[in-house]
């Protein structure tokens, strides 16, 4: 291999971002290697059907974020260029339920990532997920880099424990961590427990006449939804600069839940009143209203500017749901 060829290390890849960063970084010439929980080998029809077609263009590891010990081997093997830390237990709703398990994941998960590549490749560019649910009960609008955090989740919490341990082993270790404080994005590739892709496949369901109902919780929740695979650019980007920092990412547009179902269900034709009930059962214990991202800096310092505008995004979510139950 040249000597030139850059090593990728991603955690979380068998995710929405995961996928599309992979693909991304592939198509640049990076050499890419991932971190899959075991069990996904196990079951690869399901566990790995996000990378199914990079399978073999990719290097995949086993490891998990719940073990230092796997993560500095796995650190020791690839000696990564770069490494994008995607892997978290990233459903807000079930980090109510349980707490501990996404503290020790998104938390220690972080941690134990970050003190490996110091040990062994402290040169290498870290990337962070963090999340526009750091702001959480939001003091101004839209978000900035220097909003407050305020975060209202135990999802919150570790993201902004995440970011607080990126920013402090770039402070005190001089290390190249970034964190990008990513607003709600989404795709065909979206799992189906987030509310934009459980509607659009709804709406395929119900337009095929396979379900009759959709039943959801707050319907008028503020998100700031972009398209994942503009979003992965921006991680890329952020580790090619000159010097490490942290960025907002988002499109500055903000639509209720309600719109996305207007939006959704009228593409197939239908009005989403006649279908959509509402469950307080999905309402959750404490609720982020509303969230609005500024992307100035990226665009100033990144050049990043999102490509696929709210409308064009449900679209392509509810034309995927309706292309895969006919096949
Ligand atoms: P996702 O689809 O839920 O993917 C999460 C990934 O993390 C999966 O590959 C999952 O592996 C892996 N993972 C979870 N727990 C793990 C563990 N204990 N050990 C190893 N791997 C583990 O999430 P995403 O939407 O791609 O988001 C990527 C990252 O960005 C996450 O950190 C998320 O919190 C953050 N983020 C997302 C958004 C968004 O709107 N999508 C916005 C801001 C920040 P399995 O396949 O084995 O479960
Ligand atoms: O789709 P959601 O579950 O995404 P949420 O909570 O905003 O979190 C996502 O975006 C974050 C970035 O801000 C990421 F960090 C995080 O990892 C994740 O990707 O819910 C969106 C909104 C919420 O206000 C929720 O209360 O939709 C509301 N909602 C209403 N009914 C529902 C439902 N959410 C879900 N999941 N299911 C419902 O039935």
């Amino acid at each position: 291999m040249s000597e030139s060829v850059k090593r990728a290390l991603i955690t979380g890849i068998t995710g929405q971002d995961g996928s599309y960063l992979a693909e991304h970084l592939l198509a640049l010439g990076y050499k890419v290697h991932g971190i899959v929980r075991r069990v996904a080998f196990e079951r690869e029809g399901t566990r790995l059907s996000r990378i199914a077609h990079l399978t073999d263009l990719v290097t995949l590891h086993s490891g998990s974020l719940e073990s230092y010990a796997s993560l500095y081997k796995i650190v020791q093997d690839v000696q990564p260029d770069e490494v994008y830390h995607l892997g978290a237990q990233s459903f807000v709703s079930y980090s109510f339920d349980d707490p501990f398990s996404t503290f020790q994941s998104n938390i220690n998960g972080t941690h134990f990532l970050l003190e490996a590549v110091r040990l062994i490749v402290p040169q290498c560019r870290f990337y962070f997920a963090g999340s526009s649910e750091m702001f959480g009960q939001v003091t101004e609008s839209p978000q900035t880099e220097s909003t407050k955090f305020h975060p209202r989740s135990p999802y919150g919490i570790s993201k902004v424990t995440g970011f607080d341990l990126s920013r402090n082993y770039r402070e005190a270790y001089g290390m190249f961590v970034c964190s990008g404080i990513l607003f709600n994005h989404e795709s065909p590739r979206r799992g189906l427990e987030f509310v934009t892709r459980k509607i659009t496949w709804h709406v395929a369901q119900i337009k095929q006449g396979k379900k009759t109902q959709l039943a959801l919780g707050n319907l008028d929740a503020l998100r700031d939804w972009g398209f994942a695979g503009d979003f992965v650019i921006a991680m890329h980007c952020m580790l090619q600069q000159s010097q490490p920092d942290d960025y907002v990412i988002a499109t500055g547009e903000t639509h209720t839940v309600r719109e996305f179902c207007e939006l959704a269900f009228s593409h197939v034709g239908l009005n989403y009143e006649d279908y959509v009930v509402v469950d307080p059962k999905f309402y959750r214990p404490a609720e982020v209203h509303l969230l609005l991202g500024d992307t100035t800096k990226a665009r100033q310092t990144l050049g990043w500017k999102p490509q696929v505008a709210f409308r064009e995004l449900v679209h392509m979510m509810v034309d995927h749901d309706l292309a895969a139950l006919s096949d």
